[in-house]
């Protein structure tokens, strides 16, 4: 029998409790054993194994051999993975239509290919429980009618994204984490990552019994994603709102996103029990999305460089790529500028709060949506989708988290 390596603390992708490997629950599998302390009626009985039959698995208490396990306090079912490989919790924040759940599509899809990053394979942890991005990647990357007009439904507040769980009387909701394992030479890593709806990030949104944002606590690095067509300056650069909106840009100013940034920053210090001076624990990678619509705003335009290089399969995969460090540093001057001089408030709190950030501008949908129908709200056909530079957010964040396994994205 191969010997297997436990990691030293597992993290519960759902609940985010810390534990030992040697606490964590199985699900017992006898059929007289239905019914559990925390799921409920429906589901199968946790339980702390004290008897292992000669292969190493659990045996449950009516005898019957039992393999799969489950938080020590949510009971939610782990994948074997979680307790044999270190894992990466990234914190994806914006505000609502900012862009987020395209770029997870975009980015999943991307980074699947093989084409992201030189070497790396990215595989499902558990289908099953990544339901939810192997949804959104079929609606606009893997359609079986390409041609016919969809888009990515607004992320819901509440229902089947989320687990609820009992724990002390109290009835929590947590978003469905979304698992994937990292192989890369000799490292392997578990990538967790949660699509919230933007509206949990606001001021005023974070209850008690409904964690949703509660990652916030364990995360690695947090991936802003900043919407510039969002901002009333860049607006009227655009041409205004209607013009704007008719591209798929957000043309509401409703939301500060500063004030956004400012609210997931104090959630992380509440969490983590941090002082008002103390740094934040991991970088911020501000993820400008929608560059579509306004990279010809920078100075020089950085939709001229970007993704552009090559012809057919080669500028498929320059687009979808992570650039060189180098390019990525020169995007990061040229979206410093376009910020200081159209949004300086939200660069001066990404500065105040993580000196070393770093800006990674991408496009989930590569072009704008258009208005098919009245009913519809804004589409595009899956063939027309051309997403530019979709994993680089994720992949730069997992470079400042991981810095031996992405090294050649580490700033020097
Ligand atoms: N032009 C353009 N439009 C985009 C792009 N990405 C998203 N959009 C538009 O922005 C809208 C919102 O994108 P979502 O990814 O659903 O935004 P979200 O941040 O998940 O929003 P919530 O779920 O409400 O928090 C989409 O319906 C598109 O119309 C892009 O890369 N280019
Ligand atoms: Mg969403």
């Amino acid at each position: 029998m191969a010997l297997r390596t436990l990691v030293p603390s597992i993290t519960c992708p759902h609940c985010w409790a810390e534990f030992p490997p040697a606490q964590v629950r199985y699900v017992s599998e006898h059929e007289t054993l239905r019914g559990d302390s925390v799921l409920g009626e429906g589901a199968q009985m946790r339980f702390l194994p004290s008897r292992f039959d000669a292969r190493g698995r659990a045996i449950d208490p009516a005898g019957s051999v039992c393999s799969r396990m489950a938080c020590k306090r949510c009971h939610l079912e782990l994948p074997p993975a979680t307790v044999e490989l270190p894992q990466t919790i990234l914190s994806i924040v914006g505000a609502p239509a900012c862009g987020k759940s395209v770029m997870l599509a975009a980015a999943s899809f991307s980074l699947r290919s093989g084409l992201v990053v030189e070497g790396l394979d990215f595989l499902d942890a558990d289908p099953t429980l990544n339901d939810l991005t192997l949804e959104l990647e079929a609606s606009l990357f893997r359609s079986s009618t390409p041609d016919q007009p969809t888009m990515i439904a607004k992320t819901d507040l509440s229902g089947r994204l989320y687990r609820e769980f009992q724990i002390e009387d109290a009835t929590w909701m947590a978003p469905k984490p979304q698992l994937f394992v990292l192989a890369r030479g000799q490292r392997r890593q578990l990538l967790c990552l949660y699509d919230n709806a933007g509206e949990h990030f606001l001021p005023g949104h974070d209850s008690a019994h409904e964690p949703v944002t509660r990652h916030l606590a364990s995360s690695r690095a947090l991936v802003f994603v900043v919407d510039p067509t969002q901002d009333q300056r860049v607006i009227e650069r655009l041409g205004g709102r209607e013009t704007v909106r008719a591209r798929g840009g957000a043309g509401s100013t409703e939301q500060r996103q500063d004030l956004v940034l400012i609210e997931a920053a104090n959630r992380v210090r509440r969490l983590r029990a941090l002082g008002a001076s103390e740094p934040l624990p991991f970088r911020i990678i501000i993820a400008l999305a929608k560059a579509d619509i306004w990279g010809g705003l920078t100075t020089p335009e950085i939709s001229a460089g970007f993704g552009k290089a090559g012809v057919g399969e080669a500028r498929i995969k320059t687009a979808l790529a992570v650039p060189e460090l180098d390019v990525l540093e020169s995007a990061h001057v040229v979206c410093s500028a376009f910020l200081t001089e159209h949004m300086p408030e939200l660069l001066a709190t990404a500065r105040a709060l993580d000196p070393k950030f770093r800006i990674v501008p991408f496009s989930g949908l590569g072009r704008a949506p258009s208005r098919s129908s009245l009913e519809l709200g804004l589409t595009i056909c899956p063939r027309d989708v051309r997403p530019v530079w979709p994993a680089a957010p994720i992949v730069v964040a997992l470079a400042e988290a991981e810095p031996l396994m992405f090294p050649e994205y580490v700033r020097r």
